[in-house]
């Protein structure tokens, strides 16, 4: 195996039987009390640090540009975008469904994707031009091209409200035409999800690069489109981003143009 994604895969599993070993070691009386965000962050922490060692030692020279620790410039074209743990309020709370996201880009382009769910043993990943594979089988898109009977995912606005009537009129629009709408609580494994065909599509605004980039070309590299609201390339920019079989993509980008202000499209 290529040693960029041998790298990238032991730094996702590394961190993430880390975050596992956390997740069953649950102090809920400790967590209360010292408050649940201190205790994310330490697992956050921890686990990027993990993840930032492992990479270093291979690639002492890369850029890296992470959720916890921010930017460590060095002379390379080559930038990770970690995120340890994507799904944090799920991990707070018990419930399994987060997961470790690295993506490595080599002079702004992605070339590679990993995306780890620690509890569900599934390991994601992609190298550009190589194909995308879920536990080292290859995986694709869904060929479904209709709203109808179609299952989509979405992630809620948690900061930023300003959208909130045009969100609410794709949610409305989607939860009346398609089979249903799931909100499961990390981008990482959402874009992961659409990539395998286990959702058609995937829309959410207002993120952050660590949170999709991994996810965006595991999506591409399974045939998908990953883009921004206007079908453009610039998701890591703007955090909005749209993601389904190519199809599927055309149809949900004209039902959501349809009930969006043009600008959030734009
Ligand atoms: P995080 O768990 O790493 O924070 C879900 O909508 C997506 O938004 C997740 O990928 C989540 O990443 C991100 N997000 C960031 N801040 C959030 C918040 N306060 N509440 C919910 N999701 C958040
Ligand atoms: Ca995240």
């Amino acid at each position: 195996m290529d040693s960029i994604l041998a790298t990238a895969i032991m730094a996702a599993e590394l961190a993430g039987t880390k975050i596992k070993h956390y997740f069953h070691n649950f102090d809920s009386v400790q967590i209360e009390s010292k408050g649940r965000n201190d205790f994310v962050s330490k697992v956050d922490k921890e686990a990027e640090q993990i993840i930032i060692d492992t990479i270093l030692k291979n690639f002492p020279n890369h850029q890296i540009n992470a959720e916890e620790s921010g930017i460590k410039a060095n002379n390379s074209d080559y930038k990770w975008i970690i995120d340890p743990l994507d799904g944090t309020t799920n991990f707070l709370h018990q419930f399994p469904h987060f997961a470790v996201s690295i993506a490595l880009s080599y002079k702004e382009e992605l070339r590679y994707g990993v995306i780890y769910n620690p509890i569900s043993q599934e390991l994601f990943y992609a190298q550009k031009g190589k194909g995308a594979y879920l536990n080292h089988q290859a995986i694709q898109v869904s060929q479904h091209e209709t709203l109808e009977n179609a299952l989509v995912c979405t992630g809620f606005p948690y900061y930023e409200f300003d959208y909130l009537e045009d969100y609410m009129n794709g949610l409305n629009l989607f939860m009346q035409q398609t089979a249903g709408v799931r909100r499961p609580g990390s981008a990482a494994l959402d874009l992961a999800y659409v990539a395998c065909g286990r959702v058609e599509g995937y829309w959410e605004f207002n993120l952050k690069p660590w949170d999709i980039a991994a996810g965006a070309l595991i999506v591409t590299e399974a045939g998908g489109l990953a883009t921004d609201f206007a079908k453009g390339e610039g998701f890591l920019e703007s955090g909005n981003i749209l993601a389904a079989n190519p199809k599927f993509h055309q149809n949900m980008h004209q039902a959501l143009s349809n009930v969006t202000k043009p600008e959030l499209m734009a």
